[in-house]
């Protein structure tokens, strides 16, 4: 169903050095309505999201504060697309089905990482058409800090798309049964783009992934632990207990900042992937 995008401001925890940025955004085409003001980009703190046009302005990754973009224009659409990505209505859409393909969108803008750094990120996505619930491959939400930046894409026709765009921690959620995974429907966190030794597996989702029904994922860091937690849900509610823990320095393993976005591939078998909310908090 046909949504106008718009950047939801969620709410701004705590103040000055120490606050969150809090923010919500609903993916959508360049050239869609605009669904609030028309006066650009309005940023109360911290920084612009530059449009597909602008370089990405050199000096500090994003610091402390909020944004509010509230608007679909293209000066503040936020996703660089690559192969078999595009913006869709007001969905990141990564493979369109029919046979072999990769594709991928990453924020413009790179996060700042400190040691100290805690950060939530979460997602909505739907996977559906092409061969339905047996389709593949599956989708990926990369956290990396390649030489492309934003503009990484991964091989053709496997891995999720997500191989070998690195230093990178990727959450795959697989829906295609390689040789080497436990069934056609799990999720696992890997990196450096290797799919094949994934660091943790879980193989009992909530979901069926490419079962056509949006669900739900949330990537959480705590910077003075390093632990990675990940979760998982058929809705919008986020369950009590993470689906997937693990220990991973993120400012050791991709420096002092990274590109977060989503990959994806299709070969034999394919779905649409799309990717209809991001939102994301950082604090620093
Ligand atoms: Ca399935
Ligand atoms: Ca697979
Ligand atoms: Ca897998």
């Amino acid at each position: 169903m046909p949504r106008p995008l718009w950047l939801l401001l969620l709410t701004a925890w705590g103040c000055g050095r120490l606050g969150y940025d809090a923010v919500s955004v609903r993916a959508g085409s360049p050239d869609a309505a605009p669904a609030a003001a028309s006066d650009g980009a309005r940023v109360e703190a911290g920084p612009v999201i530059p449009g597909p046009d602008a370089a990405v302005p050199p000096g500090p990754p994003p610091a402390t504060g909020v944004i509010i973009i509230g608007e679909s224009t293209a000066s503040s659409f936020p996703f660089v697309y690559n192969g078999s990505a595009q913006p869709a209505g007001d969905v990141v859409r990564l493979i369109l089905g029919g046979g072999k393909s990769a594709g991928s969108a990453f924020l413009r803008r790179p996060f700042g990482l400190r040691d100290a750094t805690t950060f939530k990120i979460d997602f909505a996505f739907r996977v559906y058409a092409g061969d339905g619930t047996v389709g593949g491959d599956g989708l990926a939400l990369v956290l990396q800090s390649s030489n492309a930046g934003s503009s990484a894409l991964g091989l053709l026709g496997g891995n999720l798309g997500y191989a070998p765009i690195q230093p990178s921690v990727g959450v795959e959620l697989d829906t295609f049964m390689n040789p080497t995974d436990p069934n056609n429907n799990h999720m696992a966190i890997d990196v450096d783009g290797d799919t094949v030794n994934s660091r943790q597996v879980a193989s009992n989702l909530p979901f069926d992934i490419n079962d056509g029904v949006t669900h739900h994922v949330w990537f959480e860091y705590d910077g003075p632990s390093k632990t990675v937690r990940v979760y998982a849900s058929a809705n919008s509610t986020k369950p009590a207990q993470p689906l997937l823990t693990d220990t991973i320095d993120l400012v050791a393993r991709l420096g002092s900042q990274m590109y977060v976005g989503f990959t994806s591939a299709t070969a034999l078998f394919t779905n649409t992937h799309d990717i209809e909310t991001l939102g994301y908090d950082f604090r620093y």
